[in-house]
């Protein structure tokens, strides 16, 4: 084996010369890679890649999440015509194998913890011969010990100069069950906790200041594992952080001393699945206790009288959806005190009950994987024409992302710190409203 090139496909471009974000996955998965074969990064955010030097004797691995396949396909095929062992993970192709395996050597289903170390292996003993055409790694593995990032990567991937956002795993998984969720449906629906130890030992090596959770629900962990969370943020608390930020439920408003902890252990904000101000939604959203614009409030306001921020995410679209539930979210956003506010449109995709209904119910609309952005209507909703609800959608975004909502928003979240943690906390106080209006103009550029 000559080598191995693990591929991100493009989609973010950069911002000012950077990246948003790490190739965390990857960083994980090239950890992996034994010590005495030769591992590569490429980022197609970062650079444009020097795919003319793939030849027979490379082992590529390409990550996808939907919206990037079509890219991954490309990638795939352009390495394939030059000889190279071609494998393709992550979201997209642990959901729909039978796409993936049209165009790679190999189709990596699950977390590939485990399968991907034995592919590593068939290949350097038989080349692509020996490669499986499915690799299934679909046990929820204990987080112990698992892929710690390793310091060749550290130096190769240097975030510090390439990206604005670090991302870092603590805990996988959700036991919720909302029926649109692909998070539960790739990461398992038992909480897996990673050893406080480790994480601690990650920080300090990558020597990220910043970091953003990628956690599915690390906010349900307030609840079903209190002594982890006060442990964690016991042992984060005397490092020299800049801030940190994750994925949460509004139930973490109910425990006011972690609350207070995660304040000191330099947690800044929590993203917090609101879903839907709209209490018709419920029996979509697996349980939470969501869809209910005062309890939303109440949250809100507790977890900020602490001092740690709120952003808001919402999901238009459900079939109780009707244009009253825009003006109502128009309203709400307007009148809450949340620091930033993302609103996706509903998405079905792959391998999710509610995909399957609309499939069911010939609602379905004939789009490309692209189109799979959160920031499109890809199925016929069912109290608006597809158009309406597009108009809909538009007219909130443009109001919620407008300039001057940003800046106003922004300013309130810089507000809430002392002044000598302004250049600190300035970043992250407008970075999350411009990274959503971003989002949602990669929709105009398609
Ligand atoms: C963190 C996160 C983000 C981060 C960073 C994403 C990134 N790494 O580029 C941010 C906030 C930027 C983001 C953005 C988006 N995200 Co996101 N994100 C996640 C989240 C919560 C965790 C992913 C993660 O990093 N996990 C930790 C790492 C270590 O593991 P992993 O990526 O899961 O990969 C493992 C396996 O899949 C496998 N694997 C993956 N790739 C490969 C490749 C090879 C070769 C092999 C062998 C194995 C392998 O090995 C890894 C280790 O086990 C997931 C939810 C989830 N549980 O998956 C959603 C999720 C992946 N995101 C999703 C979506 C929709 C998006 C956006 C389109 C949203 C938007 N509105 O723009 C964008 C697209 C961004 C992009 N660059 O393409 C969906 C994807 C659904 C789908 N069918 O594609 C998910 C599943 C959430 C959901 N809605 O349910 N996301
Ligand atoms: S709470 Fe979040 S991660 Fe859990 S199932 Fe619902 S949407 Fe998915």
């Amino acid at each position: 084996m000559r080598r191995i090139v693990l591929i991100r496909p493009y989609r973010d471009g950069r911002v000012l010369g950077k990246a948003p974000g790490s190739p965390y996955t990857l960083m994980r998965l090239a950890s992996l890679v034994p010590e005495e074969i030769p591992v590569e990064i490429w980022d197609e955010n970062l650079r444009k890649l020097p795919l003319d030097t793939l030849s027979e004797g490379d082992l590529v691995g390409i990550t996808s999440m939907s919206v990037t396949i079509a890219r991954a396909e490309e990638i795939a095929r352009i390495a394939m015509k030059q000889g190279a062992g071609v494998v393709v993970g992550g979201v997209h192709s642990t959901l729909m194998p039978d796409h993936t395996k049209t165009f790679a050597h190999s189709v990596m289903v699950g977390e590939g913890y485990f399968t991907w170390q034995q592919l590593i292996q068939d290949y350097a003993a038989e080349g692509i011969k020996g490669m499986k055409p499915v690799y299934r790694d679909e046990r929820w593995a204990d987080l112990s010990g698992l892929a710690n990032i390793s310091d060749r990567v550290i130096q190769m991937v240097d975030e510090k100069s390439h990206y604005w956002t670090p991302y870092l795993e603590i805990t996988r998984g959700c036991p919720r069950n909302c029926d649109f969720c692909t998070a539960i449906r790739v990461s398992g629906r038992r909480m897996r906790l990673r050893p406080i130890d480790e994480v601690i030992d990650e920080i300090d090596r990558r020597g990220i200041k910043r970091f953003f959770l990628t956690d599915d629900n690390f906010g349900l962990n307030f609840t079903t594992d209190p002594d982890y969370v006060a442990e964690l943020f016991e042992r984060l608390a005397p490092l020299d952080l800049h801030g940190w930020t994750c994925q949460s439920e509004m139930s973490v408003a109910n425990h006011p001393e972690l609350m207070k902890m995660s304040v000191a252990a330099h947690l800044d904000k929590h993203f917090i699945g609101f879903e839907s101000v709209n209490p018709n939604n419920r029996s979509s959203l697996g349980g939470k206790s969501k869809g209910q614009a005062l309890m939303a409030e109440e949250a809100i306001r507790k977890i900020r009288a602490t001092g740690i921020g709120v952003v808001g995410l919402f999901v238009m679209g459900f079939d109780e959806d009707t244009p009253e539930t825009f003006q109502a979210m128009w309203d709400f956003i307007r009148t809450s005190e949340l620091d930033s506010i993302s609103t996706t449109m509903l998405t079905p995709y792959p391998g999710t009950p509610f995909r399957d209904t609309v499939e069911r119910e010939g609602r379905l609309l004939d789009l490309p994987w692209s189109y799979y952005d959160t920031a499109h209507v890809t199925f016929v909703p069912k109290n608006f024409t597809v158009q309406e609800l597009r108009d809909a959608y538009d007219w909130l975004c443009r109001k919620t992302y407008s300039p001057w909502q940003i800046v106003r928003r922004g300013t309130r979240s810089l507000g809430r710190y002392p002044i000598r943690q302004t250049g600190k906390k300035l970043f992250g106080s407008f970075s999350t409203d411009y990274g959503y209006r971003r989002t949602y103009a990669y929709r105009n550029a398609l």
